[in-house]
């Protein structure tokens, strides 16, 4: 059995507010204590972790004054220094605070909105000086419960109006850094502007400069939509937009769950290791899950652990699936690699595609052996191979 032990090399990742949440939800207050950041960057160095990321209200206390906002960050970068973990993404709060009711840069008010930029560029300044390359936004109050309330094209003016904005001064200060744009369907508002992927990946293309935002899936969100989030991802990386990833578990169309990754739709989370494994994407795998409110701070701690060691017996399992020979001719069998073949020969004009003819009697016949390769994939997966 191999050893699933994670590295700082595996590049693993968590948010403050993660292993940190309290437990507070629609009907339950608050079931473990607060944590302090040092603390946990300390415990996340000792399970293995490569970086850990944060909202700017998770490190520094909005209702504090400066001068304890400067403690805190000098007792974090000597918490990073001693343990070397980085901070490769920082991301913002636009909607605890009861100002962002009506979104953040799509509120109805532009006083908040010109109050949800500021908040983003100060936090801009800390991410850069903490060596982060990418900002993550999550526009959860950026949506509506009624079409009446809100002009949804406007609200799309506004919210490419601020990435224009953040865009143009990332490149005035010269700083090394990309947006991530990540989609949810719904939760908190009952519908949230760029719902999946797809809608994520059409907006970024009105944008001033679009090299600059990309996407950061959540595998929960797009299943909240009823969506393949294996499908969302590889699209996101066709399209050359995986700028970062949240990785956790989620059963079906109900509320954002977060599980721990890997106890969700557990073969999804297979497919997705096996996609990323394989796709070159070099970026952290960030872990954005909630321990359940069954567990005490010690429960937290396993359920962040398991994260990590889910991904590598995924990662693994991905792995023997592709060496199996018995796999590589079931892949041969269902023509999957027949896919990558252009449709037309390089040169060839349609002409000469009009001039063939297809046996449709025999390909009508013809079958894909997919249930055997499937098959397989389970079996590896439940580790009898
Ligand atoms: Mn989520």
């Amino acid at each position: 059995m191999a050893d699933y032990t994670p590295t700082p090399q595996d590049k693993f990742t968590f948010g403050l507010w993660t292993v940190g949440w309290q437990g507070v939800n629609t009907f339950g207050s608050a079931v473990r204590p607060a944590f302090d950041p040092v603390d946990t960057v300390h415990r996340l160095a000792d399970l293995g972790a490569y970086g850990v990321t944060f909202h700017d209200d998770d490190l520094l206390d909005p209702q504090a004054d400066q001068a304890t906002h400067s403690a805190t960050l000098k007792r974090f970068r000597s918490a990073l220094s001693d343990t070397g973990l980085s901070v490769p993404m920082v991301t913002t709060n636009l909607f605890t605070d009861p100002v962002f009711r009506a979104g953040g840069f799509t509120s109805n008010s532009r006083d908040v909105r010109r109050h949800a930029l500021r908040k983003v560029l100060d936090n801009i300044d800390r991410a850069a000086e903490l060596g982060a390359h990418t900002y993550v936004c999550w526009g959860g109050q950026d949506g509506a419960e009624t079409e009446a309330g809100t002009d949804t094209r406007q609200a799309l003016s506004r919210l490419a109006e601020a990435f224009n904005t953040l865009c143009a001064y990332v490149r005035d200060q010269g700083l090394n850094l990309r947006f991530a744009l990540e989609p949810k369907p719904n939760e908190p508002r009952g519908d949230i502007l760029l719902p999946t992927v797809g809608h994520a990946l059409a907006f970024i293309t009105e944008l001033d400069h679009p090299e600059m935002v990309g996407l950061n899936p959540e595998v929960g969100h797009e299943e909240m939509a009823g969506l393949n989030a294996v499908h969302g991802v590889a699209q996101a990386l066709w399209h050359g937009k995986l700028f970062h990833i949240d990785l956790n578990g989620q059963r079906g169309v109900k509320f954002d769950q977060d599980l721990r990754f890997g106890a969700g739709d557990v073969k999804e989370a297979f497919f997705l290791v096996d996609l990323l494994e394989s796709s070159g994407y070099t970026g952290p795998r960030h872990f954005d899950f909630k321990p359940p409110r069954t567990e005490d701070v010690t429960g937290a701690w396993t359920s962040a652990a398991a994260c990590m060691r889910n991904y590598l017996i995924l990662r693994e399992r991905a792995a023997a699936f592709r060496a199996d020979p018995e796999v590589r001719q079931a892949l041969a069998d269902a023509r999957v690699d027949e896919l990558a073949e252009p449709t037309l020969a390089s040169g060839e004009d349609v002409a000469s595609l009009r001039s063939e003819s297809l046996d449709l009697a025999t390909v009508r016949e013809r079958g894909y052996h997919m249930e055997h390769l499937d098959q397989l994939a389970l079996e590896h997966l439940f580790g009898v191979r």
